[in-house]
């Protein structure tokens, strides 16, 4: 057993019993009320899942492991000469809760490089797709085509014990994640390129290895690693984070869980938002013939687009209810590396704009930007201006957070999940009772 499973085995020993003992005592103790307003508003707030990789204060955003996202990118290790730390320190940090070390780190590099090879039947798959197929489409399907390769599968059909099942999954984790920048690489080859590839080079990192296959020069890889870093994980209750969970939860092996999340990722209201702030801002920035808007224009092409009944992309967020601190990282680095680029300067008057304009109109529960705001213009600085790919840079890094999470829920036994759903006019039987109680709760954003 490798040292950093033996460190997990370890780690879910000690986490078993106290699950067991919250299970078996105080299974009837009373977490959260429902309101019908959240019945019928997606669920929003409801305390009804768990995880300790991470967790998302609505004011101070996310934290991976108790760690806010300065306090990880200052402390995991970094390569040599790197501004941002290795990808691979944050997979044992996720699923282990430890801040590694450069030994720690140097384990994960190593699993990455014996798992890394991608079977050709993939290639061969990616390949046979349309041309204009989306490229998270490709992605979902590239991972589905490589659950043939499933551990978990193979040993569930021979008979496995539930208490090995965390086992399996560690192995279709660590194998699907070494594979991750050659599935991405090869799909924007393939969708852009002419299916011309970059091969491979082991001795480079996550990060470092990803940016040579994208062809794209310094500091290009510490881009890479600051994005898988920023996206990896943001709890349990966002769609990408639930829908892996979900699907996992009937025994559904790692691949098809990943291929779920990366579906329900590639919505717009989701990750996809990344295409569409680019989308958005090129949309002005022709408009402008590539001039700086004053703030009247900037300020007129957002009401313009909330009045034809569109959101503002980029804005906004389900339970942050201030700037997201993974568009501030991203912020800090461009002001670091890229202030005069144009449609970052337009990414930085729409953060002086959009917020009274959301709040004027009143109905945005949280004004300010999140993740996605930020995140396309760094992309279209380096030179990937194929902006349909964006959301795949945010798949891979989802997929990190979301195998550690499938390793911990097989480890802690978590159950098929079953919500229970009523009728309309149960609702209304409910909500009409002249007995019924009201919540006193108020939006915090949980
Ligand atoms: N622009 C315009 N209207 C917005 C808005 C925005 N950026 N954000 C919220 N609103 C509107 C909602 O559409 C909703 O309107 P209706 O009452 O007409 O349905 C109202 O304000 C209340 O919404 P909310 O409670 O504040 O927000 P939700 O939890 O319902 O939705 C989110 C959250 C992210 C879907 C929403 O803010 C949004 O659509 N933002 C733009 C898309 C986006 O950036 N998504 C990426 C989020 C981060 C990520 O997952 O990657």
């Amino acid at each position: 057993m490798s040292r950093l499973k033996d460190k997990l085995y370890d780690k879910i020993e000690q986490q078993r019993p106290r699950i067991n003992k919250l299970n078996k005592e105080f299974g009837d103790v009373i977490v959260d009320e429902v309101t019908v307003g959240q019945l019928l508003g997606g669920v929003r707030g409801v305390k009804c899942l768990i995880t300790d990789i991470s967790y998302l204060d609505p004011f101070e955003g996310i934290r991976y492991r108790g760690y806010t996202l300065p306090e990880v990118i200052e402390q995991l290790p970094k390569p040599k000469g790197g501004e941002m730390p290795y990808v691979e320190g944050l997979v044992h940090l996720l699923l282990t809760g430890e801040m590694p070390g450069d030994k720690e780190v140097e384990e994960v590099l190593d699993e990455f490089q014996k798992r890394r090879i991608l079977p050709r039947y993939v290639y061969e798959v990616i390949d046979s797709m349309p041309c204009c197929s989306h490229p998270m489409t490709v992605f979902a399907t590239a991972v589905m085509t490589l659950q043939r390769e499933s551990f978990f599968a193979k040993k569930y059909k021979g008979g496995i014990s539930k208490w090995e099942y965390w086992d399996a999954t560690y192995e279709d984790a660590m194998n699907l994640m070494a594979k991750l920048p050659e599935i991405g690489t090869y799909i924007y080859a393939k969708l852009y390129r002419d299916g011309k590839r970059i091969q491979q080079n082991p001795a480079l990192d996550f990060g470092g290895n990803f940016a040579h296959m994208m062809g794209i020069a310094k500091p290009y890889d510490d881009v890479s690693r600051l994005y898988f870093i920023l996206h990896a994980d943001h709890e349990s209750g966002n769609v990408s984070a639930h829908t892996g969970h979900l699907v996992s939860s009937s025994l559904s092996d790692l691949y098809l869980s990943i291929a779920s999340m990366i579906n329900g990722l590639a919505g717009p209201l989701h990750g996809l938002a990344n295409q569409e702030v680019l989308r958005w801002l090129l949309e002005l920035y022709d408009k402008m013939e590539g001039k700086i808007p004053t703030d009247d224009e900037m300020s007129q092409y957002v009401w313009d687009t909330l009045n034809s009944g569109q959101v503002i992309p980029g804005y906004g967020h389900a339970v942050l209810r201030k700037t997201d601190p993974r568009y501030s990282l991203q912020r800090e680095f461009a002001l670091k590396h890229m202030p005069d680029d144009p449609l970052f300067q337009y990414v930085d008057k729409l953060y002086k704009v959009v917020p009274p304009i959301l709040v004027e109109q009143g109905k945005a529960k949280n004004p300010w930007p999140n993740v996605d705001a930020q995140s396309g213009v760094i992309q279209w600085h380096y030179g990937l201006r194929e902006y349909d790919f964006y959301t795949v840079l945010f798949g891979i890094g989802r997929a990190i957070g979301i195998c550690a999470n499938l390793i911990w829920d097989r480890a802690l036994l978590y159950p098929l999940e079953r919500p229970k759903s009523i009728t309309t006019e149960m609702l209304e039987k409910i909500a009409f009772d002249p007995k019924a109680k009201r919540s006193k709760k108020k939006d915090s954003g949980e």
